[in-house]
């Protein structure tokens, strides 16, 4: 005997959409698991989604033998853009597998190595900003990130300089790529009828795409012709290693289509991270003190070495806590194999879609206990009291990120600097309002700079591979 999932009222036609804000569909879905608890239905325009929070039944849609990820929704949408590539295939695409098989390697610890004097390179670039500002100055916070975030991925992965401390505006990648992911979180919520009336959107949606792979063609047509590929980058490893499985190379298309996905994944991602555990940082000073310690502890040159950085415990600590609090890809979706019943009492069908809430998950109280609310980076002191199966900022299995090492490396690292050369000043007192592109992020967070130390980075002492290889 099954029983009916819990479902909040419905408007005719239009089910349950004007329960949800267009522009922050996320925290719609936050209040009502609040109100409806662990598991409810959404009847949206074309079908019905089930918002899955509860750690016992995420649990059970987490085994892989039974669930598998579901790449339609908004991954649908931004197919257009990302194709085939490993974010927004199915896994029995392919493609997936192939490239998961040819990629992992490049996303493994050992390999952070490799990435790492390039990262300090562009941290190195935000640290002469900051420093050069003057006291009264401004900065918004996550545009900084989002600039850092960007040139890092594009150094490490394909070799590319988007130089964006060298802008006013974003770089037009990043201003087609943002207005794409916005125009396809919104397409979900409209009719078809609406959709289809909406000409000038649909160009500027086409004139984003076509921006966006005419930048990523150029950068492969330009690789391909170097005479020597002796780069060791991510794209250099698309372009020529073969995937073990079927000894096959990824074709030309399927790299634009990894190419825009490391980029759209890679960066929003992180840099929505950074700023969250800047603001957690300033809203907690006894947090913020220990950092300050440890940093001045660990971090003792001009930057940090690989070494360092795996050093830096508790700033991974304090990084762990923000994607507890704020997992900034807040959700991923799963289809079931077969019917099946979850919970021993709620029947999912093949054609449904399962989402699993991020964020309130994190906040089940069963699994945290009490103080879910509190920024406690504490709580990931010892690995062994995690509650792991109700921590899923990172995704799930075989389709769980492939970038999290490197995320969390870059972050580290970058947090780590920013403590060592910084205080920051909470001006406006700064409350947060969680913005919303597929990914979230702190809106309009701003903050002013002191340094900490004059001397501390000179422009000088700007870093060589050398220099940040050697004691590695
Ligand atoms: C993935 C991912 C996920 C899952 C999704 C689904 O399932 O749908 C998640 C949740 C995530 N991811 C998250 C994150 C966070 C952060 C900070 C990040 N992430 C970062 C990054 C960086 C990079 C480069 C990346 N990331 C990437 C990626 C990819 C490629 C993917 C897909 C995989 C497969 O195979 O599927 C992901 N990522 Fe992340």
């Amino acid at each position: 005997k099954t029983s009916t999932i819990p479902q909040p009222k419905t408007y005719g036609p239009l089910g349950n959409i004007p329960l949800i804000d267009k522009d922050k569909p996320t925290l719609s879905f936050i209040k009502l698991a609040g109100e409806y608890g662990p598991i409810f239905r959404l009847q949206t325009l074309r079908d019905s989604i089930i918002v899955v929070s509860g750690h016992e039944l995420v649990e059970e849609v987490c085994d892989q033998s039974r669930f598998d990820k579901s790449a339609e929704g908004a991954l649908a949408k931004v197919r257009s853009f990302a194709g085939d590539g490993l974010f927004t295939s199915w896994t029995y695409e392919p493609n997936w597998k192939k490239a998961h098989n040819i990629l992992m390697p490049t996303f493994s610890q050992r390999a952070m190595k490799d990435y790492h004097h390039m990262m300090v390179d562009i941290a190195v670039q935000l640290v002469q900003k900051w420093t050069r500002l003057n006291p009264n100055e401004v900065v918004n916070v996550p545009e900084d990130m989002t600039r850092l975030t960007l040139d890092t991925i594009g150094l490490c992965g394909f070799n590319y300089r988007f130089n964006s401390y060298y802008r006013e505006t974003p770089h037009p990648f990043i201003t087609s790529m943002t207005r794409a992911l916005d125009e396809a979180m919104h397409q979900l919520q409209r009719l078809d009828i609406e959709d289809k009336l909406m000409l000038r959107t649909k160009r500027q949606f086409q004139y984003d795409i076509q921006t966006m792979f005419s930048l990523v063609d150029n950068i492969i047509a330009e690789r391909k012709a170097q005479e020597s590929q002796e780069e060791n980058d991510l794209l250099s490893r698309m372009l020529n290693v073969k995937d073990p499985e079927t000894g096959e190379k990824l074709d030309d298309e399927n790299i634009r289509f990894q190419i825009i996905t490391f980029l759209i994944a890679g960066h929003e991602t992180t840099s929505g991270l950074l700023s969250f555990a800047i603001y957690f940082l300033l809203k907690n000073p006894d947090k913020l003190r220990k950092a300050y310690e440890e940093v001045d502890q660990v971090l003792t040159g001009h930057t940090p070495t690989y070494q360092q950085v795996l050093q830096l415990k508790y700033i991974r600590m304090i990084l762990n806590e923000s994607l507890r609090l704020w997992p900034t890809a807040p959700a991923f979706s799963l289809y079931p194999k077969e019917d099946t019943v979850i919970g021993g009492k709620y029947l999912i069908k093949k054609e449904d879609r399962i989402s699993v809430l991020i964020p309130q998950l994190h906040r089940d109280k069963d699994a945290w206990g009490e103080n879910t609310e509190e920024f406690q980076p504490e709580r990931f002191e010892d690995p062994d009291k995690v509650p792991h199966h109700a921590y899923k900022p990172f995704g799930n299995g075989q389709r769980a990120c492939i970038g999290m090492q490197f995320a969390l490396h870059e972050a580290t690292l970058v947090l780590g600097m920013l403590l060592q050369h910084f205080e920051w000043i909470d001006y406006q007192n700064y409350q947060l309002d969680v913005k919303q592109t597929l990914t979230l992020k702190p809106n309009d967070f701003k903050i002013k700079i002191q340094s900490r130390n004059q001397d501390a980075i000179h422009p000088a002492v700007l870093t060589s591979k050398e220099e940040t290889r050697k004691d590695d």
